[in-house]
């Protein structure tokens, strides 16, 4: 037919590389990105056809590698409420990719199209966006090749953040429902977040200049646009904006690079004022991670625990204070690598779940609770209202000023918080909201509870899949005999734990440990490393 020949001659111009292998996983496609250009070619046509089997919703796409280097790229699916591709796709998106040829290719579509039941009359729509990388034109039309091939009505957002794309899936799809989510322009989310922090603020003591490290990336152009918004109500100070300097992205910058070294980004260093609240932002803004230094000049690192901890407690407060204590039933999701002591913390308070690394598996939990808090350590997380909620927040009649007052400040972080996603953005605004109602200063937030020490190392192994876990990955089934050993060692710290787990996105095994010391804390993850090896 005339559609598998367009197919077919557009895919000629996208061969696959001989001998690599693709695989969609937990962040989707990301390697590098001279390999990629097929690949983007292949999850055009399969976006196109997502969309067509969901009667013509919008799917989104976003070309990024997120916190990774400037050489490598990376895209992504966004499903129509905002959220991440089902995960019943993802084999869809590897079958896909790893077709060798044209020819196989075009019958690995004509199959699914069959076996799926996707009727091709159906209309399509896309909108996609890419980060600052400079692969990212050349990949981008890439995709929009596949977008020919099946037709697409496509809508390029630009460079623009992650979550502002998430944002404008769920805006697009939403338009002119009573679910309506704002307007569906990046002038609209800005509005809506930007107009809520206001109303939380409003009457408040701005506090000291936020100075915001864009890891010189596109939250740098993020970050200029809020503060047009924003106006006086808070004083941002960005720095590493440049985003067209080789090889600057994330380049001692950015949210990774100051969780997994645990110091300032380099820039900062001998700028940055003790007291002084800082914030990375990673390479698409979706991540996010404060610090800062106290008075001898030591680094302290607020990650999402820390923000999950502040975030928890001030919406806890609030639903008490507004008088619907009891009615909304709040919950905290984390995974294993949460630090034990935000855990403790937590559960004095609320409900806390632990489940599988990856978004996917937070962003399920967390909608089974009223009002979800959901962080990963590495400073991606949001929290999720639900539609019930929402909807008693919008109805419910308070019956003293100071209950109207927290009613109207919740209503108000319905607005501010992107819950289609960890948003670095969004969420660095609700924590300088918070703040500002507490007049916290970082240390005084900091204070909530101390960290246990802990540890990650990455350990080289023969075969990562021989590592098999189950109890939200905080144990090992296989190899047998190995948690045992395990166990043995952790009983012999004082407040030890560790955990052994694959790498879902890097062909190592994790090692994480912590205990009441530090030295204790490296002891215990190098001899656990030791069993593995
Ligand atoms: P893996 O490689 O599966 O540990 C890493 C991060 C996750 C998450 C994913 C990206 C750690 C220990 N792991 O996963 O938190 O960000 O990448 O989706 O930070
Ligand atoms: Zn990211």
């Amino acid at each position: 037919s005339a559609f598998f020949d367009l197919l077919s001659e557009l895919s000629d111009r996208h061969p696959k590389p001989a001998n690599l292998r693709f695989q969609y996983g937990t962040a989707g496609f990301r390697t590098q990105a001279h390999i990629l250009d097929s690949v983007l070619f292949r999850v055009g046509v399969l976006a196109g056809l997502r969309s067509k089997k969901l009667d013509g919703k919008t799917i989104g796409v976003m070309v990024t590698a997120s916190h990774n280097p400037e050489q490598d790229n990376g895209v992504k699916l966004v499903d129509p409420r905002g959220d991440m591709l089902e995960a019943a796709w993802e084999v869809h998106a590897t079958t896909f990719a790893n077709a060798a040829t044209t020819d196989d290719f075009v019958s690995a579509v004509e199959s699914f199209v069959k076996s799926a039941k996707i009727d091709l009359s159906k209309p399509s729509r896309v909108v996609y966006g890419r980060d600052t990388r400079p692969s990212g034109p050349a990949l981008v039309a890439a995709l929009e090749d596949g977008f020919k091939a099946i037709g697409v009505e496509a809508r390029d957002a630009g460079v623009t953040t992650t979550p502002i794309l998430h944002y404008l899936v769920r805006a697009i799809n939403t338009k002119g429902t009573k679910d309506s989510y704002g307007d569906d322009s990046e002038e609209g989310y800005l509005v809506k977040l930007t107009s809520a922090f206001k109303k939380l603020v409003a009457g408040k003591q701005a506090p000291p200049p936020l100075v915001v490290d864009c890891a010189n990336g596109v939250g740098a152009e993020a970050i200029s646009k809020f503060q047009t918004h924003l106006g006086n109500s808070i004083k941002l100070v960005p720095v590493n904006i440049e985003t067209t300097k080789p090889g600057a992205l994330n380049n001692a910058c950015g949210a990774d690079y100051v969780k997994t070294s645990q110091k300032l980004p380099a820039s900062l260093v001998g700028h940055l004022q003790p007291g002084q609240r800082a914030c990375s932002l990673d390479g698409d803004a979706d991540r996010l991670m404060y610090f800062y230094l106290d008075e001898r000049g030591q680094f302290h690192m607020l990650d999402g625990d820390k923000i999950a901890a502040l975030v928890a407690a001030f919406i806890v407060e609030l639903v008490k204070t507004a008088g619907l204590d009891g009615e909304i039933k709040l919950g905290v999701v984390q995974t294993a690598y949460a630090n034990g002591a935000s855990t403790k913390y937590l559960a004095e308070r609320l409900p806390v779940r632990c489940v599988p690394t990856g978004v996917k598996h937070l962003h399920h939990a967390a909608e089974r609770f009223d009002v979800g808090v959901y962080f990963e350590a590495n400073g991606h997380g949001t929290v999720l209202f639900s539609q019930e909620t929402r909807e008693k927040l919008a109805d419910h009649e308070p019956s003293t000023p100071a209950q109207s007052t927290a009613l109207n400040h919740l209503r108000s972080l319905v607005q501010l918080i992107n819950q289609t996603v960890g948003d670095a953005i969004s969420d660095m605004l609700l924590v300088e909201a918070i703040l500002t109602h507490k007049s916290y200063s970082g240390e005084e937030w900091d204070s909530l509870y101390v960290d246990l020490p802990n540890r990650l190392v990455k350990v080289v192994v023969g075969d990562r899949h021989a590592f098999q876990t189950e109890d939200a990955e905080r144990r090992l089934v296989s190899p047998k005999g190995l948690q045992a050993k395990v166990d043995d060692l952790v009983r012999r710290y004082d407040g030890g734990r560790s955990f052994v787990r694959p790498s879902g996105t890097e062909d190592v095994v994790r090692v994480y440990a912590e205990a009441t010391i530090r030295s204790q804390a490296d002891e215990l993850a190098f001899r656990v490393a030791g069993l593995v090896y």
